[in-house]
């Protein structure tokens, strides 16, 4: 297992649509196991592969490990879609890809995703309050869609301007 770089705000291969996979394979459940330990090592409760760099419609999650218990609930999908949604919440979300930076973003309460999981096997699961954001959130990376492109057009341009200027101080 390996810790992978995350890509950070503004990066053109946060922006792609990224590929479905043709089959849950070695190498994909390599990359699936490879972000579950990027995650909890951030730590975050999600992440999809175009924040490691890797183009393709594969997210991980794990909603159970916060807090003081830390338990271990991960969840694998590849190609996930989002089947049903119920009702609206509003989350202040923030993002591995978008550091020291939160936002309040209307979601969708509750909702059913379909996708194949560590094994290739099609599953469905269903999730509400910061499960269901998470999904959204990390299905929104598949399609190259960031928080901040929920907020309105002043706040993402500020933003922005400031992510710039910390990647500029990196440097
Ligand atoms: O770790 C994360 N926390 C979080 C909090 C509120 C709403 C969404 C998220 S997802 C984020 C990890 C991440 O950037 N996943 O893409
Ligand atoms: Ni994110």
């Amino acid at each position: 297992m390996a810790i992978l770089p995350l890509l950070t705000a503004p990066d053109k291969r946060l922006k792609k649509v990224a590929r479905p996979v043709e089959r849950v394979d070695d190498a994909i459940r390599r990359l699936m196991d490879d972000m579950l330990d990027t995650m909890y090592r951030a730590p975050g409760v999600g992440l999809a592969a175009p924040q490691v760099g890797v183009s393709r419609r594969v997210i991980v999650a794990d909603v159970a490990y916060v807090g003081e218990e830390k338990r271990h609930e991960p969840i694998f999908l590849a190609n996930p879609e989002i089947l049903e949604r119920e009702g609206e919440l509003v989350w202040e979300e923030g993002c591995l890809s978008v550091p020291e930076t939160q936002g309040e973003v209307t979601r969708s309460a509750r909702v059913t995703v379909r996708g194949l999981n560590r094994e290739g096997v099609e599953t469905t699961l269903t999730g509400e309050g910061l499960l269901a954001v998470c999904l959204q959130h990390e299905i929104d990376h598949l399609n190259g869609v960031l928080f901040i492109d929920h907020l309105s057009r002043l706040k993402r341009d500020m933003i922005l301007k400031r992510l710039k200027k910390l990647k500029e101080d990196e440097n």
